[in-house]
């Protein structure tokens, strides 16, 4: 780097601009980094009645050790201070979910999706997967498996994978606003995608990680 440095003063002032655009790429994801996010994680912040944003984000603990906001329930596959931010914003008759993770195990899927109640002390807490038209056949003990309302326009799913430092982003755009209902929870899954067949649509193995996100705000 040096001997390039002094090589010519444009390789300099490349260097310098490689520099600023890592920077910024860092400050962006920078939790400390005043951001305009910090105005939409009020409760309820709404700029017209047409769109809402919501943006949650979260530190896995273990059960024991928090007030069961962002949890972990398998240390191994998603780690103590690994983080979850979940952004969602709607508009009109759509909604944007974006998911980035950090800190989880390097390149590797996880199969992940909003549920409908807040995270509790047990990954069954979450509740079922939020689907915007309720499959009329599921009960608290046989959840939605039918692929016509256990599918990704219907739900909300953020399968995403890592890189080979463990982060990650995806998003999801879905044809709805919530309205009468909204999920309160993003839930992560031992299995790496979300299955789509008949009988099995939605299934991804257990839950491991959780992170509570009123999504209605
Ligand atoms: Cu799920």
């Amino acid at each position: 780097m040096r001997r390039r440095d002094q090589s010519t003063s444009s390789g300099y002032r490349f260097a310098l601009a490689l520099a600023a655009v890592g920077l910024a790429a860092v400050s962006c994801t920078d939790e400390s980094a005043p951001s305009m996010n910090e105005n939409e994680e009020v409760p309820g912040a709404r700029s017209s009645s047409s769109t809402s944003e919501v943006s949650i984000n979260g530190t896995l603990r273990e059960v024991s050790d928090n007030t069961g906001d962002s949890i972990t329930y398998d240390p191994e596959l998603a780690p103590v201070g690994a983080v979850l931010r979940v952004k969602s914003e709607s508009e009109n008759d759509s909604t944007t979910v974006t998911l980035e993770v950090e800190g989880l195990l390097p390149d590797r899927g996880y199969a992940v999706h909003a549920h409908t109640d807040h995270c509790g002390p047990t990954g069954d807490k979450a509740g079922p997967h939020y689907q915007h038209e309720v499959d009329p056949q599921a009960t608290p003990d046989n959840p939605s498996h039918d692929p016509r309302y256990a599918n990704p326009r219907n739900e909300i799913w953020l399968d995403v994978v890592t890189n080979d430092e463990g982060s990650g982003e995806t998003s999801a755009q879905v044809p709805f606003v919530f309205t009468d209902h909204a999920p309160n929870s993003v839930v992560v899954h031992e299995a790496e995608t979300t299955r789509t067949g008949p009988g099995e649509a939605g299934k991804a193995g257990g839950r491991i990680a959780c992170l509570t996100v009123p999504f209605d705000g």
